[in-house]
């Protein structure tokens, strides 16, 4: 088990569309283990395989109260969104310290493998919508800013390269 460093906003390489997993195997599951022991660490709901530099479809969540309801998505695929939708507060591990307002349809239907290689439909609505939608952004290399307005995605830009900069005095 591992800590992976999670890459910041912004950084170009958020921006890389990940490939498809192509065998879900110990190197797949060692993997996972690592993620969301980073999640975990970071007191993250989810995390996508691109935020740690690995362009593979896969990503890790738990939505649940007690922290102790770890998922695995390997490729997940959109089945079905409903067409109503929510305006939720979003930040994102990637984008230290900025929450803005995201919409998105307040239900969906996914499939995805799970890391014993096992076909799974998940039925969301509320956090865990949220939260894999968000996470599937990432796995196209969408970041949750690029929903923002122009100018509030500048201002995130400059305070994040402020705060990078300080680090680095
Ligand atoms: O930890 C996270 N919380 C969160 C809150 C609202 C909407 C989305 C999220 S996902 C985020 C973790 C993260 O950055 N995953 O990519
Ligand atoms: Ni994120």
């Amino acid at each position: 088990m591992a800590l992976l460093p999670i890459l910041s906003y912004p950084d170009p390489r958020l921006h890389t569309v990940a490939k498809p997993v192509t065998l879900v195997d110990d190197r797949i599951r060692a993997l996972a283990a690592d993620m969301l022991e980073t999640m975990y660490d970071a007191k993250g709901v989810g995390l996508a395989a691109t935020q740690v530099n690995v362009h593979e479809r896969m990503l890790v969540l738990d939505v649940s109260e007690e922290r102790n309801q770890p998922q695995v998505l390997i490729n997940p695929e959109l089945v079905w969104a409903s067409d109503d939708r929510v305006k939720n507060e979003e930040g994102c591990l990637s984008v230290p310290g900025i929450f803005d307002g995201v919409e998105r349809p307040s239900r969906v239907k996914v499939q995805a493998l799970n890391e014993h290689g096992e076909s799974v439909t998940i039925e969301a609505d509320g956090l865990l919508s949220i939260c894999i939608q968000h996470e599937m952004d990432h796995l196209m290399g969408k970041v949750f800013v690029e929903y923002l307005s122009v100018l509030k995605r500048m201002r995130i830009k400059s305070k994040l390269h402020k705060a990078q900069r300080e680090l680095e005095r």
